[in-house]
């Protein structure tokens, strides 16, 4: 059981740029879950689409993997031999609490929890990718680079998720924004917290247009971009090598 998030229920003197350290890690599933519209359900499928494309003797990459929530959903969802799992994430506090998760997890396939930059991390023979609601805290100028290793570290016919919070034009963005803050403020949240957390996440947290995550897809070298799910401001995409 995750403990109740109150990272930004006090009144702070001044609000630090936000990060991924052992305070957010002790909270972290009820976090997101209380902040991203249709978590649970977009991880789930992500072990559905994993069941889908995943190939014998191959590799699928968790990168940004937190608490391992995305690696899990996948090692339940496929049925396939010799296949390993790799997960990532640069915050020694995720990883360490991670590692603990996975090895009470029944499941066989092997998951290495690796401590590391998603930017420096080799991509091989994999048959399926996971970028779940990572791609928005890498600097913009990175975002590229990073979806070009992971579309040639993918076997053709292999698959990347790619979930992100997006931006809109002006009108449809205040709209989206509202509507937002609102499922924030049904699930428990306060003023306070949702403008505390809003000021951190500035600059940290950068999200693009819909168009923009085609494009780069696009530029990477993927052949399809498949948008399957949208919460609010949240969508996740399917790209297919
Ligand atoms: C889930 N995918 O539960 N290298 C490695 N990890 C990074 C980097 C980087 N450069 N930058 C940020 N992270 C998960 C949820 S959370 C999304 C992903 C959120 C990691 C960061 O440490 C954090 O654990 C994760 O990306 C983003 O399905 O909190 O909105």
């Amino acid at each position: 059981m995750s403990s109740k998030d109150r990272v930004f229920a006090e009144q702070l003197e001044s609000v630090a740029a936000f990060q991924f350290d052992e305070a957010v890690a002790r909270v972290f599933p009820d976090m997101i879950q209380r902040s991203v519209p249709g978590y649970s359900m977009v991880v789930s499928m992500i072990g559905l689409i994993a069941g889908r494309y995943a190939r014998k003797g191959t590799r699928l990459y968790d990168l940004g993997s937190s608490l391992g929530a995305t690696a899990i959903a996948m090692r339940h969802g496929i049925a396939c031999d010799n296949c390993e799992i790799i997960a990532v994430d640069n915050s020694e506090a995720m990883t360490e609490r991670c590692r603990k998760i996975i090895a009470e997890d029944s499941a066989s396939t092997p998951v290495d929890v690796v401590c590391g930059d998603i930017r420096e991390v080799a991509i091989e023979n994999a048959s399926v990718a996971a970028l779940n609601f990572t791609l928005q805290f890498i600097p913009v100028e990175d975002r590229l680079p990073l979806l070009k290793n992971i579309r040639n570290g993918l076997n053709p016919g292999g698959v990347l998720v790619l979930s992100e919070k997006l931006a809109f034009p002006e009108e449809h963005q205040a709209i989206l924004d509202t509507l937002y803050y609102d499922y924030k403020r049904a699930n428990g949240y306060s003023e306070m917290e949702i403008s505390q957390k809003r000021t951190a996440l500035e600059n940290v947290l950068v999200p693009e247009a819909l168009s923009v995550h085609r494009e780069r897809l696009l530029d990477a070298g993927f052949t399809h971009v498949i948008p399957w799910y949208q919460g609010f401001n949240f969508c996740s995409l399917l790209a297919v090598r």
